[in-house]
């Protein structure tokens, strides 16, 4: 293959219709030795050239499974990492914006979980009492952390089954980074609200005494995704007084009243597998990005069913949306022309961890 660098102030201007051409020629150039992975939260003129869709358990198995050479991930900073972590040596995974993180997931850091790790070990045994349970949204270091304290990665699909996992082996759980998908499933597994607290990471001993700690069964990180906050109770309330035959689902991220007004609660997956299995003219309220809400709206429509955005507010993830036609086009001419731009790879100590944590899930 010749080698040109192609800069990306070349496309930066490049109007999203233009890009989508070029998208499709570098594609045609690649052929088989690209894959293109996009998650459920992306903008439409870049989802529609996915060749594999879904949420982050689905694209991390995918990956995982895939053949191809170049792994080219369309979704955020974390996801990325999973799919260079599950794909073989040979595999190589490029995020075409390196600024597409997760801002739910900077949340908890190495540094701050493995001060509460010392902190939580002052008071009791960590290693014997408390599983280490974190969110796939989360740093592959903080995975790694996981995979040495016995603990295990979950996804919003999953994390019942995960916690029922780790309360078999020890008493106790710290979730993280997600405080409301913790504290949902902690509830909808029967724990009570006296058994839950949560770890402020900003001050000592996660602002508890030492006997909420021992009370404590789940331990939530205090972190939480800033898009998923922006559906509130009333948007529900208002919904249900105008549209009382009407059916609500949230995602788990949403806070407690929210999930616990919903009529359903579950990952992306469950949400977009739930209203397709609804019968044919039902309305439905939707509490998760807008991407999402938006493309089942329009899929849905002929059968007649209403699908519609939880907030009154335009709220998608901004991060996710970093990723546009503009960087694809760009980092897929570059892989054409053979170079490899943006490429997403976890350091060899971390990325063995870190596989320890994951596989534990994907065996569970
Ligand atoms: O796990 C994922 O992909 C995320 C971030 C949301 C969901 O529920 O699918
Ligand atoms: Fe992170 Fe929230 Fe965006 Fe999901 S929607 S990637 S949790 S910031």
């Amino acid at each position: 293959m010749e080698t040109a660098v192609v800069n990306f102030s070349q496309f930066s201007g490049l109007a999203d219709g233009d890009c989508a051409g070029r998208i499709a020629a570098a594609r045609g150039r690649l052929g088989e030795r690209a894959v293109l992975l996009a998650h459920h939260y992306q903008r439409a003129d870049v989802y529609r050239h996915a060749d594999l869709t879904g949420d982050s358990l689905k694209l991390s198995r995918l990956a995982a499974q895939t053949e191809a050479e170049v792994i080219v991930f369309c979704g955020v900073h974390f996801m990325a990492e999973v799919a260079d972590i599950l794909s073989s040596e040979r595999q190589t995974v490029v995020l075409p914006d390196l600024a597409a993180g997760c801002s739910m997931a900077d949340m908890a850091s190495l540094a701050k979980v493995e001060r509460a790790w010392r902190e939580l070990g002052e008071v009791l045994d960590a290693d014997e009492e408390i599983t280490p349970v974190t969110y796939i949204n989360s740093a592959a270091d903080l995975k790694a952390f996981c995979g040495r304290h016995g603990g295990i990665v979950c996804t919003s699909s999953n994390a019942a089954d995960i916690l029922r996992w780790g309360f078999a082996r020890r008493p106790k759980a710290l979730f993280f980074p997600d405080q409301h998908l913790g504290r949902w499933t902690a509830r909808t597994m029967g724990i009570g609200a006296d058994e839950i607290a949560v770890w402020d990471f900003d001050r000592p001993l996660g602002g508890l005494s030492e006997s909420e700690i021992r009370r404590a069964k789940m331990l939530l990180w205090k972190g939480f995704c800033s898009v998923h906050q922006m559906f509130r109770p009333e948007h529900i309330r208002k919904f249900r007084g105008e549209h009382p035959e009407g059916f609500v689902i949230s995602h788990p991220e949403c806070c407690e009243e929210v999930c616990e007004l919903s009529d359903y609660v579950g990952s992306t997956e469950y949400i977009i597998k739930t209203i397709a299995a609804a019968p044919a003219n039902t309305r439905w309220l939707v509490g998760t990005e807008l991407n999402l809400v938006q493309r089942i709206s329009r899929e849905f429509a002929p059968e007649g069913k209403v699908v519609k955005f939880m907030s009154p507010m335009v709220c998608m993830c901004s991060t996710m949306a970093r990723i546009d036609p503009q960087h694809l086009a760009w980092c897929l001419e570059s892989l054409a022309n053979g170079e490899i731009v943006n490429r997403i790879k976890v350091p060899a100590e971390d990325a063995a961890h870190a596989k320890t944590a994951l596989e534990r899930m994907l065996a569970y």
